[in-house]
């Protein structure tokens, strides 16, 4: 009988039970515990997590591997009792899909002015505005890895200019690639619409600030889909404010959930969305998962983990 696996959550009640039911139905063969069986702990070789509270997976001594339910892992490396095992995140077709949609409304959104029509909308305010065609506009995405690339597809279907910033600089079909801070800086310069989806690391942390904004055209859209953290936020209210950036889309923040009152909120220049670009569909997560294991039970092989020196 193969050790347990172990669910390890800081999430509410009810999304733990949902999430332990899911991954239940994706592998009826395996028995899933929670961390707070100690017997469990102590056994398994597995753990899946979303969220883990700092410390418990050092409490497990057989750990063989970790398994993010999330594709960010940026929060489950900050915590320095994480034992030096295989991390695992969750690279998920659908959400990649879902990811590109978001990325395609908030560039639509952003390029037929929607933002201004609803706050002309408050003034019974009829103005057109003049439109450009979209190849006419140049969307940047900081990011070409799973989301990145999805969205790049989308995003040349609808018929924008596509440019993409990676650390490699590898080659994605049909859009033009920078790497380097060079490169950055030539990106940005040719850049409408600036959209974040690189992982959160020492690296990219802060990146989305008073010197990107300074070297984006004036009037230019950002998107942070990222990490809240990716993005310093009294530059931007400054670059708002001053007129130098047109309007900015947030979906991710330091805090989550955005609490009440918070400057950001009431920002006429700043749209909030509730970390909704690309929600995690348990069913499909699960089964992702679920073949993972099962993999790893047939054969012995730990999946391909994020590299942990790199953050990603
Ligand atoms: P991947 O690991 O597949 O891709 C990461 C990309 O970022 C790669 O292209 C990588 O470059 C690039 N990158 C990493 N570090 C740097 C750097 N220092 N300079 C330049 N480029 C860099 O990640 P995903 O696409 O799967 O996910 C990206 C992030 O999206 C997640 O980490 C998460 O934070 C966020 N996310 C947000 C969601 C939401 O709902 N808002 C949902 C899911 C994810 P290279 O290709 O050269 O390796
Ligand atoms: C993720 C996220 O990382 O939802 O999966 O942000």
């Amino acid at each position: 009988m193969p050790a347990p696996l172990v669910l390890v959550t800081s999430l509410e009640p009810a999304e733990d039970v949902a999430w332990r039911d899911a991954l239940a139905r994706a592998m009826p063969e395996e028995a899933i515990a929670t961390s707070a069986d100690p017997e469990a702990l102590a056994r398994a070789e597995i753990a899946i997590v979303a969220n883990p509270p700092p410390g418990v997976l050092a409490r497990m001594p057989r750990l063989l591997w970790v398994h993010s339910l999330w594709a960010g892992v940026d929060r489950l490396l900050l915590d320095g009792t994480l034992p030096p095992v295989p991390v695992v995140r969750l690279v998920d077709p659908a959400l990649a899909r879902a990811m590109a949609e978001a990325v395609a409304a908030a560039a639509l959104h952003l390029h037929r002015d929607l933002h201004l029509y609803a706050d002309q909308q408050r003034r019974s305010d009829w103005r057109p505005h003049d439109t450009r065609p979209a190849h006419a506009r140049t969307v940047t995405l900081l990011g070409l890895g799973e989301m990145g690339r999805a969205a790049a597809l989308l995003l040349r279907a609808i018929g924008f200019t596509v440019q993409g910033w990676s650390r490699t600089g590898g080659a994605v079909d049909g859009i033009r690639v920078f790497s380097g801070a060079d490169g950055l800086a030539r990106a940005l310069a040719g850049t409408d619409i600036l959209v974040n989806l690189l992982p959160l690391t020492p690296e990219t942390r802060g990146l989305l600030n008073r010197d990107a904004f300074a070297r984006l055209p004036r009037g230019a859209g950002v998107v942070n889909f990222g990490r809240g953290a990716h993005l310093a936020e009294d530059d931007l209210i400054e670059a708002l404010d001053a007129g130098a950036l047109g309007h900015a889309i947030l979906d991710v923040f330091e805090t989550e959930p955005l609490p009440p009152g918070h400057r950001l909120w009431s920002h006429p220049g700043i749209t909030i969305l509730p970390h909704i670009a690309a929600p995690t569909s348990r069913a499909s997560a699960a089964g992702i998962v679920a073949e993972a294991v099962r993999s790893f039970r047939g054969t012995g092989r730990i999946p391909t983990g994020v590299d942990r020196g790199r953050g990603y």
